[in-house]
């Protein structure tokens, strides 16, 4: 049984997460600053499926498993003082560090939204390393890092788990060998923040031993897992909407409701995908398997398939009739690209993974469907543009300012 804190435990990948290492016998503290929910207030949309306040989740998962699991609200990118008391009263053997603001679309809406994510996710971070040296605790951190951080243009070659083998000719003609983290090339101000996790990861490794496990993760599709099946209130969260519904979920809960399937441009962009039941069972997988004192940040590509957006639409499309509709690219992305990814980790330590099928699409889909009558048809459409006029993003800022 190990300690364990789950940074971001409210959201669609930490409540899962937090509710499978507590099933399997660890102790779980959450911390959360509710900053998502927030977001859904902000937008003016929600979560198709009803997600409960933490205080009936967790008296749910009490009830239900027998378990109890502590929760602690307040801002880990702000509280520096609270997450270091934590850190030293919990004395965690690992930290899980979901705290961050996830969605591209959203972190492209203004320069509010840009100023946000960086400030948000950047300090987070730091302050996560900076508390657990201060405290001087032996603690594994595991960081929910994105495929998003090798870019999304055709590398020519299979993207390796976080480092790259260069050979380089010096001014004699001799060559060196060297292996440096694979060059970032982010595709928004979100990737770009993750980018700067990992510059923050390999310096706090090498100054001070912080031993660090850095996954970069694919799309996550899917909704429920093992845990969050056992009772209505502990149902996971689903976004669908144009900001921070990821495209396999829009698309099998736009079939649900017969919208014609929201193809960006030609639909030509190749992407990484994990089902959520896939990344509960990786952060499993990270914590048994932690970095040892004095090894490098480890990191793993958490990602268990690839596919191309448009040939994803057809196979909903030929699932369930609803026909495609190519949208002008909301996004600044290549039209076209392949995606090759080395993730012999995660298989060599016993991942099995699950890929696409119909069955469980139709799983999302059939809860898409119970859920319908939450979904409001007019926040589908994508309204961040990577490329705004000024006015446009004064119009996102005051908005936000009014919400805020
Ligand atoms: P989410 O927004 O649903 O969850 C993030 C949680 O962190 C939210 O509950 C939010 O309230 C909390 N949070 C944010 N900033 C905080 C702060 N400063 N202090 C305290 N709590 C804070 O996102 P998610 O989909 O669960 O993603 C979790 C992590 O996994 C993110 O870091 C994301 O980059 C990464 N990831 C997600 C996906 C995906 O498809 N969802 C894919 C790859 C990587
Ligand atoms: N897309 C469509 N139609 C839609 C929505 C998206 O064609 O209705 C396209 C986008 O243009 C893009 C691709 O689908 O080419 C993926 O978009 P997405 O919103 O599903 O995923 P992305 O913005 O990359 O972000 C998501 C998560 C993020 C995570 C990332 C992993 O929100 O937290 O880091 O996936 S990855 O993509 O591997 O970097």
């Amino acid at each position: 049984m190990k300690k364990i804190i789950i940074l971001g435990g409210d959201g669609f990948c930490g409540w899962p997460t937090a509710l499978h290492l507590s099933a399997i016998g660890h102790d779980i503290a959450i911390v959360d600053n509710l900053s998502r929910r927030n977001i859904d207030n902000e937008l003016e949309c929600r979560s198709l499926t009803p997600i409960k306040p933490m205080g009936t989740r967790l008296q749910t998962w009490k009830e239900v498993a027998g378990k109890e699991i502590s929760f602690y609200n307040f801002n880990v990118a702000r509280n520096y003082v609270q997450l270091t008391n934590l850190l030293q009263e919990f004395k965690p053997d690992a930290v899980v560090h979901f705290a961050e603001q996830r969605a591209a679309p959203y972190s492209m809406k203004s320069s509010w939204h840009k100023r946000y994510t960086v400030d948000n996710n950047l300090n987070a971070t730091n302050n996560l390393l900076a508390a657990i040296v201060e405290t001087g605790l032996d603690i594994q951190v595991v960081h929910l890092g994105t495929m998003g951080v090798y870019g999304y243009g055709t590398a020519g070659m299979k993207i390796p788990e976080g480092y790259l083998k260069v050979k380089v000719e010096t001014d004699d003609g001799d060559y060196v060998e060297n292996e440096i983290l694979y060059p970032a090339n982010p595709g928004s101000i979100y990737h770009m923040t993750k980018t700067q996790d990992q510059l923050l990861f390999a310096y706090y490794n090498k100054n001070d031993g912080v031993r660090i496990t850095d996954l970069h993760q694919g799309i996550v599709w899917g909704t429920q897992t093992r845990e969050t099946k056992l009772d209505e209130h502990l149902i996971n969260r689903f976004d669908y909407d144009g900001d921070y519904g990821t495209v396999l979920n829009r698309f099998l809960m736009q079939a649900a409701i017969n919208y014609p399937l929201t193809v960006h441009g030609t639909g030509g962009q190749t992407r990484a995908f994990i089902h959520i039941q896939d990344t509960v069972r990786c952060i499993d997988i990270a914590i048994k398997n932690p970095p040892r004192h004095g090894d490098k940040v480890k990191i793993f590509n958490q990602m268990t398939e690839t596919h191309r957006v448009r040939e994803l639409a057809k196979m909903v499309s030929d699932m369930t009739d609803v026909p495609i509709d190519y949208v002008s690219n909301p996004r600044n992305e290549a039209d076209e690209n392949d995606l090759y990814v080395a993730n012999d980790q995660f298989l060599e330590h016993g991942l099995s993974p699950i890929t696409l099928q119909a069955a469980l699409m139709e799983e999302v889909t059939d809860i898409a469907r119970k859920y319908v009558d939450n979904c409001d048809r007019s926040k589908i459409p994508c309204t961040s543009f990577w490329n705004q006029s000024r006015e446009s993003f004064k119009q996102a800022d005051t908005s936000v300012q009014k919400a805020n």
